[in-house]
């Protein structure tokens, strides 16, 4: 195994993104429950995040939800995103909380619904060209509740052109990037349930569509570390939405429910090249719907720093001789010695090294930053899901 000393530079590059929609409020369809100090602006949710950043130096970057962070000017809520030591990154559309679009988005049988649901994402490149957001992440609802309710293969076809049409539109060093989901909203049926029909919408594409990983969109029992290697393989691993599930698409706290899952993951992050690197985006996407918002995003990212470190203790030369060798029980030791090393006082020597608080969730509640804006944001109403 390496010794931490070895991964401590390597382990400087993480960069996470955190979703401006962790910070407002959120619930299940039974009950929000608002708390206080809750983000009534996204200038508001900003700041939340840059909190996170500045305890934990993990997360220099938000993602935005359109229309959830509708502003008058984008390059007011970039530079106020500078100013507070962050910026903004992926650019979520959302084409599911609209009447137009009970029936689909852009696989609707509708070409009238299809063209608004286009010219949304083309708003949504609009905004990217003003805030130098590098990607355009698409997460649709579209699916059916019966069979026979659609043609499931004529629906495929409109979302082929609907995308062709979105990807046209993107710039340079710009990218689509796909994410899929197995169910819910829909029951039946849903327009891109899985890794293999994103993958093959962006090698329709072209270089610039990538597929999005949401650690909760699978099936309970999958392998998604193998879906990593595959999508690593063929060079389409675009971005992770991290969070946690015990059910179903539960988006509770990074690591929560399986840590030994995160760090398989990461391990194939690592082995496959994703990281360190800049290609593959490392986001979260998460609810916090009983604990303190900002507190569960610290919680979340230093989980992400956590089981990357112990990944990237594995001496994969090693690990790959015994792999060779047809030794079982070697190799497995080499994977569980690293899950099993406790990193978190190494961690806290490297953060303190690096100006950073030694103990992130401390310096938060300590730092009196709960306790102003609970003072403070007072009236308005506050950021919500629903
Ligand atoms: C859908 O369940 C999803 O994972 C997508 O990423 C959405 O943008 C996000 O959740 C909304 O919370
Ligand atoms: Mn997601």
């Amino acid at each position: 195994m390496l010794k931490f000393s070895d991964i401590a530079d390597t382990l400087g590059t993480l960069a996470i993104e955190v979703p401006s929609w962790a910070y407002g409020n959120s619930g299940t369809r039974f009950k929000v429950f608002p708390q206080k100090g809750t983000p009534r602006t996204p200038f508001e949710k900003i700041a939340d995040a840059a909190e996170v950043n500045r305890v934990t130096g993990l997360a220099p970057a938000v993602a935005i939800h359109i229309p959830w962070d509708k502003v008058d000017d984008y390059g007011d809520l970039a530079r106020h995103a500078a100013s507070l030591g962050v910026k903004l990154g992926t650019v979520n559309s959302n084409t599911f909380q609209e009447e137009d679009y009970k029936f689909g988005s852009l696989c609707h049988p509708d070409a009238g619904v299809r063209a608004k649901a286009i010219a949304h994402h083309l708003q949504c490149i609009e905004i990217m060209n003003v805030t130098g957001s590098r990607d355009l992440k698409i997460w649709l609802a579209d699916g059916t509740n019966y069979p026979g309710q659609d043609d499931i293969r004529s629906r495929q076809e409109r979302l082929d052109d609907s995308l062709a049409e979105i990807y046209a539109h993107l710039g340079e060093t710009q990218r689509l990037v796909l994410e899929y989901k197995f169910f819910e909203p829909a029951f039946y049926h849903t327009d891109v349930p899985d890794w293999g029909t994103s993958l093959l919408h962006c090698l329709a594409l072209g270089e610039k569509a990538m597929v999005c990983l949401d650690t909760g969109h699978h099936a309970p029992g999958t392998n998604i570390e193998f879906i990593v290697a595959q999508l690593l393989r063929a060079g389409r691993l675009g971005s992770f939405d991290f969070n946690s599930r015990f059910y179903a698409d539960d988006d509770l706290m990074v690591g929560a429910a399986d840590p030994f899952q995160l760090f398989r993951i990461l391990h194939e992050v690592v082995r496959g090249g994703g990281f360190p690197g800049t290609t593959v985006q490392f986001m979260l996407d998460q609810c916090h719907n009983i604990e303190n918002h900002i507190a569960g995003q610290i919680r979340s990212v230093l989980t992400v720093q956590e089981m990357l470190a112990r990944a990237l203790l594995i001496d994969r030369e090693e690990l790959g001789a015994a792999q060779r060798a047809c030794d079982p029980l070697a190799a497995n030791q080499i994977m569980m010695d690293a899950f099993y090393t406790d990193v978190r006082a190494d961690l806290a020597d490297w953060r303190a090294a690096r100006s950073l608080p030694a103990d992130p969730m401390a310096a938060f509640w300590a730092g009196g930053y709960q306790e102003r804006i609970e003072a403070g944001r007072i009236g308005g109403t506050q950021a919500s899901w629903t």
